[in-house]
């Protein structure tokens, strides 16, 4: 079935703050199955690589930096409609304007210390989700 899988990180900030945790039980609390899951540590060049579409904007450089500042947990999510309900689920960019309730409101510190990513595409999410997984690591 297409459209069913998404893709995300925990981000560093959130790991390094001790919400691993609590950000995977929202997140199954969701109705999201958990498909695949690795806690790594992006090198700077990697985590440009995984970003490259924002290569032209102004944060690129700092968001290289704090992508690769600490560990981070990818995740391959399952559900229905995954990756518009998880998108709804984690909130907008900006935690000063996310909805009440969502990851990045909870957990988020900054714009860009935003707790965690989500796919934006299916097609985004094959390909985010290839970036960390073979598929003999999909369950
Ligand atoms: P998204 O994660 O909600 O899809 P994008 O626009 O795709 O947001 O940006 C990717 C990531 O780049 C964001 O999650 C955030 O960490 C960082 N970012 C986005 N906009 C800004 C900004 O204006 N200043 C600093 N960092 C930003
Ligand atoms: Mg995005």
């Amino acid at each position: 079935m297409a459209g069913n899988k998404t893709f995300s990180m925990i981000k560093p900030d959130a790991v390094a703050e001790g919400n691993t945790g609590a950000i995977l039980k929202m997140i199954e609390d969701a109705g999201f199955k958990i498909v695949a899951m690795k806690k790594t540590l992006l090198t700077k060049e990697r985590a440009g690589q995984f970003y490259e579409v924002h290569k032209e904007r102004p944060f690129y450089e700092d968001l290289r930096s704090y992508m690769s500042s600490g560990p981070i947990v990818a995740l391959i999510l399952e559900k229905e409609n995954a990756v518009a309900d998880f998108r709804k689920l984690i909130g907008a960019t900006d935690p000063a304007k996310a909805e009440e309730g969502t990851i990045r409101k909870l957990f988020a510190k900054s714009i860009e210390a935003n707790a965690v990513h989500g796919s934006d595409a299916d097609e985004t999410a094959e390909n985010e989700g290839s970036f960390f997984f073979s598929h003999t690591e999909r369950f």
